[in-house]
C-alpha cells in the first residue's frame, strides 16, 4: 500500500531537515519503506482538505490506505510498530524504547521549542536576553541529565531504536546554538545518528525539495 507524507512546500528551514516531516521520511528510510510526498504551502496546510487530515493545520501527516495518521510521534511509532528494525523484540525492551520516543517529545522537545519561540517572538525585547538565560538554563538540565543516562553508550537503550531517531531529531533542533556542544557525549550521539545511511538518505530527499523550489527561482 502507498505510503503518502505531507512536507512543507517551501521549508522555513531551506532544506537543513529540521521540520518534522524529516523524522518521519527517517523512519521510512531505516525500515526500508518507499513513500511519496506531498508538498503542501501554508495557505492550503490552513484549508479544509488538509484540516481533515490534521485538524492543526500543520505537516507532517501520513497516509496509507484508509489510515491517516498526524502527530510525528505517533507516525514514527505506527512505523516502528509495523515494521522490524526500529523496535526490539523483546517486549520490556521495546516498551523502554516507546518510552525514549515519548521522552524525546515531551520532555526534551517542549524547552527546545520554548527556546525558538522565544527568538521568533520576543527577540526584540528588551528582556529577551535575560529570559534568553533561563531558557538555556531550563534546556542544560534536560541536556546534563540525557547527557549523564546515555554516558559513553552508542545509544539510548542497546542498539538503536525509534527512540534514537526522535531524540536525535529533537537535538537536531539545537544545531546552530553553542548549547550542545557543552555535552561531548550528546555531540557524539547526534553525530552517530547523523551518519546513518537512513538518515542521510531522509536529508537529500528533503533538502531535494528546498533545492528544486530554489531551481524554480520561486
Ligand atoms: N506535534 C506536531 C507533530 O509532531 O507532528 C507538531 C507539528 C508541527 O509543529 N509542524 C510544523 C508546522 O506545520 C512544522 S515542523 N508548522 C506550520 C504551522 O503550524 O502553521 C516545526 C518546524 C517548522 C520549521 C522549522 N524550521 O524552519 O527550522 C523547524 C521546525
Amino acid at each position: 500500500m502507498t505510503i503518502t507524507i505531507t512536507a512543507f512546500e517551501r521549508s522555513p528551514d531551506r532544506g537543513k531537515g529540521l521540520a518534522r516531516d524529516m523524522r518521519v521520511r527517517w523512519a521510512l528510510e531505516e525500515v526500508g519503506q518507499p513513500y511519496e510526498v506531498r508538498l503542501v504551502s501554508f495557505k492550503a496546510m490552513k484549508q479544509a482538505a488538509h484540516l481533515a487530515l490534521q485538524p492543526f493545520g500543520q505537516i507532517p501527516t501520513y497516509e496509507e490506505g484508509d489510515l491517516t495518521l498526524f502527530e510525528s510521534g505517533a507516525i514514527i511509532l505506527h512505523i516502528a510498530e509495523r515494521h522490524p528494525g526500529l523496535l526490539p523484540d523483546d517486549a520490556k525492551a521495546r516498551a523502554r524504547a516507546i518510552a525514549w520516543i515519548f521522552a524525546a517529545v515531551s520532555t526534551m522537545e517542549p524547552v527546545i521549542v520554548d527556546r525558538e519561540t522565544a527568538r521568533y517572538l520576543e527577540g526584540k525585547e528588551s528582556w529577551y536576553e535575560e529570559r534568553l538565560a533561563y531558557v538555556n538554563d531550563r534546556i542544560r538540565k534536560r541536556l546534563g541529565e540525557l547527557s549523564a543516562r546515555l554516558g559513553d553508550a552508542d545509544w539510548l537503550d542497546g542498539n538503536f531504536t525509534a527512540g534514537d531517531l526522535e531524540m536525535v531529531s529533537v537535538l537536531l533542533r539545537l544545531e546552530g546554538s553553542a548549547l550542545l556542544d557543552e555535552y561531548p557525549n550528546l555531540c557524539a550521539y547526534s553525530a552517530r545518528g547523523q551518519a546513518r545511511p537512513a538518515y542521510k538518505r531522509a536529508f537529500e530527499a528533503q533538502k531535494a525539495v528546498f533545492l528544486a523550489v530554489s531551481a524554480g527561482g520561486q
